[in-house]
């Protein structure tokens, strides 16, 4: 192989990342204390853990842990959710999944940005939250047009981005010589920017028909709203936050503590309030950025997902979690309740086609590698953005997903995040002691 002296992808996935995580510790010094903390449950998880740390061992799924995160982002227009899957996929980056959150009231639909195979996982699985706020939510004619005058006026692409991604794209590939220009352009998009493109008037008024539309008309870039390190037991990782001071959600979102944890468990901490300048002078304020943490799980096959989505559906029915948490006790009882008919043994979940599974000969035996769940939960992100939203955060909006309108912004189709998992069941682990 001639060396064209192109970036490998997932150096500059991982560099990405870095330069990401250290700009955010920097902005939001709570999400520093977030990393070390998770650094220590993760220690102690070879014990409160010990089956599943050694399955994913094996499956080569604990090197990466330390550098592991996904981060979150909301996009305005088609043309800055198209540009975005340019720039994702020169670092290996492609979205996954489709997510429609006006089931819980929220005006956006979203995909994930990450690498899509289990080697590409393994070097660095680093991935976005990317959402496309829906602007044909916004009842008032006058004030959506004003929204979509901002959206089209802004850009939130440096020209010097736009032009490395372009001459990327014509090379395939980052060349070598820009990549340092590359991750600081692309870092420099989701920085936090403390002014506002929007007077304190019309930031109210976006701020009073839905949260989530002030966050992102008002401002000119996509700054990140959360960075969000994975840890091997979020029960622990939630009693360490309350005593580091960072006051956690009362509920832990998805699937109750298991021996064989499914899917993905995720909680965060309160938004930061951070002082903005306003189009007409004045100062204000604008909270949107947390800090959340995540447990991954088995992926769970179709059949799986629907005896999933039905548990958690009759655990929601018995009892709501009330933000403030006075009924947590109540919910993580129901929440048991629920899932008491879904099987809690690996044996039990291959057998019963729930799960997914790579397999290994060891010691004469087949030994099932639980394949790690690599996306996200719609109930879930909902409770996550209205936890950093406020409670009272729910539009009137009739549920309406749109897969096609979506992927026409995208300019791509989405991938079937099941189609993924059962390819990889199909391979052999990557490697194992
Ligand atoms: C994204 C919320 C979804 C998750 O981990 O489920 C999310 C957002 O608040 O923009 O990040
Ligand atoms: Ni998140």
């Amino acid at each position: 192989i001639i060396d064209m002296g192109l970036m490998n992808p997932a150096s500059l996935r991982a560099r990405f990342s870095a330069a990401l995580s250290a700009m955010y510790r920097a902005e939001v010094p709570a999400y520093g204390q977030l990393i070390d903390l998770v650094a220590d449950t993760n220690i102690q998880a070879a014990t409160t853990q010990a089956d599943f740390t050694a399955r994913l061992k094996a499956a080569d799924g604990l090197s990466r842990l330390s550098e592991e995160r996904h981060g979150a982002i909301r996009l305005g227009t088609a043309a800055e959710l198209a540009m975005m899957r340019r720039l994702f996929a020169l670092m290996d980056m492609h979205p996954v999944g489709y997510y429609d959150l006006s089931v819980a009231g929220i005006p956006v639909h979203s995909t994930a940005f990450r690498p899509l195979h289990a080697a590409a996982l393994a070097q660095n699985p680093f991935r976005v939250f990317t959402s496309l706020l829906r602007l044909d939510f916004i009842a008032d004619q006058d004030q959506r047009q004003a929204a979509e005058a901002v959206l089209a006026k802004r850009q939130i692409f440096s020209p010097e981005i736009e032009t490395l991604i372009i001459q990327a794209e014509a090379e395939g590939g980052v060349p070598d010589r820009q990549a340092d220009a590359f991750i600081d352009a692309a870092t420099a998009i989701f920085r936090w920017q403390g002014r506002a493109l929007v007077s304190a008037e019309d930031y109210e008024a976006f701020h009073a028909a839905h949260r989530l539309i002030a966050d992102v008309v008002s401002f000119p870039g996509p700054h990140i709203n959360h960075l969000t390190p994975r840890t091997l037991d979020i029960d622990a990782a939630q009693s360490q936050m309350q005593a580091y001071g960072l006051a956690p959600k009362a509920i832990i979102e998805g699937p109750p503590r298991r021996n064989c944890p499914l899917l993905l468990r995720q909680t965060s901490f309160k938004a930061l309030e951070e002082p903005v300048q306003f189009a007409d002078g004045k100062a204000g304020a604008h909270t949107a950025r947390f800090g959340e943490i995540e447990q991954r799980g088995v992926a769970l096959t179709p059949s799986g997902r629907a005896l999933y989505d039905q548990s958690l559906a009759r655990a929601r029915a018995d009892v709501t979690p009330a933000a403030d948490g006075r009924n947590a006790d109540q919910y993580r009882q129901a929440l048991d309740a629920a899932f008491a008919a879904f099987p809690d043994d690996w044996d039990a979940l291959e057998e019963q086609n729930l799960a997914y599974f790579q397999r290994r000969q060891h010691q004469g035996k087949t030994q099932l590698l639980p394949i790690i769940y690599e996306d996200f939960l719609p109930v879930s992100a909902a409770g996550i953005f209205q936890s950093n939203l406020g409670d009272d955060a729910s539009m009137d909006i009739t549920e309406n997903a749109n897969q096609k309108a979506f992927e026409t912004a995208l300019g791509a189709a989405v991938h079937d995040p099941f189609q993924l998992y059962q390819a990889q069941a199909e391979t052999e682990p990557e490697s194992g002691p």
